[in-house]
């Protein structure tokens, strides 16, 4: 049978954020994508001057409802921007319509250089551990790492040991796997460092700058529609990292382009990793 993929977050309708960045990715990646919207904001929340919040809580146990009534189970689900109180609704509906084996990918989605993403208060990263507890992948970028393990923001300055222990203790929080994000030890080279209890391993490309917001959940998606092709995690994060770059390259040029990364141009090479 296909694999097919149940990703849960938020429709910002115009951002390249979440869903509409999360289902041509998937789909991309040649993995059927199931989606259920956690939100429907009009536009993201970084950079905007405000937006309009729909709150899909209530949708959750009759959509669940309605999937078991036809027998709609899923083999992987990945999770990204949600709310507190969804939290426990998630977990109803992993535990309920899985197929034997179904992956839980989490994507802590709480902040980003430093600071929480604006609407999510200080007890969200608490709540967030319901989600990482017993998650096969997790995929936290620094900040997240940070509110996750309570320890103040360490912006670019730690070191190899740092990361380690990072590694080592959100792995303690119940995953089987982490995948931290944005980890960069010299100057020009940014990349990700995996640890699944064994053996850590790095991944790094060339760090070009330019606009970044929502290539976190570019990441988290290709890197769940790769991981669904059968890759390794190790691979999988290096697809999912070395698309970011593509994606970068043709966007870094068109400096009113500020909202998001063009990483629809950048999909026949994702292709092509395939
Ligand atoms: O990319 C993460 C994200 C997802 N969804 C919404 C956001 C953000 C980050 O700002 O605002 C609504």
């Amino acid at each position: 049978m296909d694999k097919r993929l149940l990703t849960i977050q938020d429709i910002s309708c115009v951002g390249q954020c979440s869903l509409t960045v999360a289902l041509p990715l998937i789909s991309a990646c040649g993995i059927e994508a199931g989606i259920l919207p956690s939100s429907v904001l009009s536009n993201h929340t970084a950079g905007f001057s405000g937006w309009t919040f729909c709150d899909l809580t209530d949708q959750m146990p009759l959509i669940l409802d309605r999937w078991k009534k036809e027998n709609i189970d899923f083999d992987a689900f990945y999770t990204g921007y949600v709310s507190k109180t969804q939290i426990p609704h998630i977990l109803d509906i992993m535990n309920q319509v899985a197929r034997p084996g179904a992956l839980r990918i989490i994507d802590p989605v709480l902040g980003d250089n430093g600071k929480l993403y604006a609407g999510f208060d200080d007890e969200f990263p608490n709540e967030m551990k319901k989600l990482v507890n017993g998650a096969d992948v997790i995929l936290p970028n620094i900040t997240e790492a940070c509110l996750l393990l309570g320890i103040p923001y360490v912006g670019s300055d730690y070191d190899q040991a740092f990361i380690e222990k990072t590694l080592k203790e959100l792995l303690a929080l119940g995953a089987k796997n982490v995948v931290l994000t944005g980890v960069s030890f010299e100057e020009g080279k940014i990349g990700v460092a995996c640890y699944d209890g064994n053996k850590i391993e790095y991944y790094f490309n060339e760090y070009i700058g330019g606009p970044q917001h929502g290539t976190g959940d570019i990441f988290s998606s290709v890197f769940s529609g790769a991981l669904l092709r059968g890759k390794s995690i190790l691979e999988a994060a290096a697809i999912a990292a070395d698309f970011i770059v593509e994606t970068i390259k043709v966007s870094i040029d068109d400096k009113d382009h500020w909202y998001g990364v063009k990483f629809e141009k950048a999909i026949p090479y994702l292709v092509s990793r395939f």
